[in-house]
């Protein structure tokens, strides 16, 4: 299961409060004060872990609620501090403050990239200090403690940053790279996430009535990729913040390849990384269909996936993209 946003609730850890307790032994009846402190709430903490794509865990329990810090003790003793609950989330991972009565998204608290990054969600409550703390030369016997403060708390909406509407799945020299300049109404540009070392380019379509689609194509997909050859994860990874997948085949198999095979190891190297992924909406996208001979190859690509759909298209010639362009229009288009 791919889950890509969610309403989380967390809560740190209370501090533990401080005592009041006396010195007590056999010959000495009157002791002074020695209640320790409370111990520190643990924080709520979130982490990025490369092994993780997805807030699949949360899904589950969506609740972060860390231990709280333990009272102190006789003797002076310091309570336990309470252990720390650690979310492990995507890099790519937004944060954002939630109300929970209207559900509206409030401020940005976090917006983690880097794999091992942490960030303290909500942090612990302090520990109350014990009555050995409040003595003085006026007062030898204070009979006063502090409680523990509250650990903070709150609901937050987590969400994985989008890279784009549609997603590109090639292998090289299918064409991608200049179906994103061809169907782009501006120059496609290499969009900034921070959270990739691939570097996706994205074009923005725009429709009529405000809208408008973006089609990533984020390089690295070879055989392999789902045992995580080359880049093959970390492209994988990012295809799954796509919306609909293009598998772009080159029907004039200009590399000595059969555009069937191409799309039969693609599927294979989707579905082995995830069957989320491969159960995503998905069409072909048959290039270079100005090239001879590729309208055989497509006769027999469609015999061989009968029930996929299909769309022809060519980067530097009639019919061109315009037939993608109006199908990812119902696929794939949100409001400007
Ligand atoms: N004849 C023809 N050549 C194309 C078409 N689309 C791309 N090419 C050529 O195929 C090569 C690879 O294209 P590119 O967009 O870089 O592929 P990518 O590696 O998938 O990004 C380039 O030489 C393009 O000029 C097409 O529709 N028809
Ligand atoms: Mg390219």
């Amino acid at each position: 299961m791919f889950v890509d946003h969610l309403k989380v609730y967390a809560k740190a850890g209370d501090g533990g409060n401080g005592v009041v307790h006396w010195i007590r032994h056999k010959y000495v009846p009157k002791g002074g004060p020695d209640g320790g402190d409370g111990g520190r709430g643990g924080h709520v903490i979130l982490k990025v872990d490369p092994h993780t794509d997805s807030l699949r865990t949360l899904f589950f329990k969506p609740k972060a609620i860390a231990e709280a810090g333990q009272a102190g003790a006789r003797q002076g003793k310091t309570g336990r501090n309470g252990r720390h609950f650690t979310v492990k989330v995507p890099a790519g991972t937004l944060v954002h403050r939630l109300d929970p009565e209207t559900g509206e998204k409030g401020e940005q608290v976090a917006d983690l990239t880097a794999d091992g990054e942490e960030f303290i969600l909500c942090h612990g409550g302090k520990g109350g200090r014990g009555n050995e703390h409040f003595k003085t030369s006026t007062n030898r016997a204070p009979a006063e403690a502090e409680p523990g403060q509250p650990g903070e708390e709150g609901w937050f909406f987590f969400e994985l940053r989008k890279i784009a509407d549609a997603g590109m799945v090639g292998f090289p020299n299918a064409g991608k790279s200049s179906l994103v300049a061809a169907l782009s109404a501006a120059r496609p540009k290499i969009a900034a996430y921070p959270f990739t070392t691939l570097q996706p380019m994205v074009g923005v379509i725009e429709y009529p009535g405000f809208l408008r689609a973006t089609v990533a194509d984020i390089p690295g997909l070879i055989e392999g990729a789902h045992a995580n050859r080359g880049l093959g994860h970390e492209f994988l990874r990012h295809i799954m913040r796509c919306r609909v997948l293009l598998f772009v085949l080159d029907m004039a198999a200009s590399d000595g390849r059969e555009p069937w095979d191409d799309l039969a190891a693609l599927r294979t190297e989707v579905s082995l990384y995830s069957e989320e992924l491969a159960r995503r909406p998905w069409l072909i996208v048959a290039n270079k269909m100005d090239v001879d001979g590729t309208r055989t190859r497509l006769k027999t690509l469609k015999q061989r996936f009968k029930r996929i759909e299909i769309i022809e298209s060519s980067t530097v010639d009639a019919p061109g993209v315009d037939a993608l362009k109006e199908r990812l229009q119902e696929l794939a288009t949100r409001p400007r």
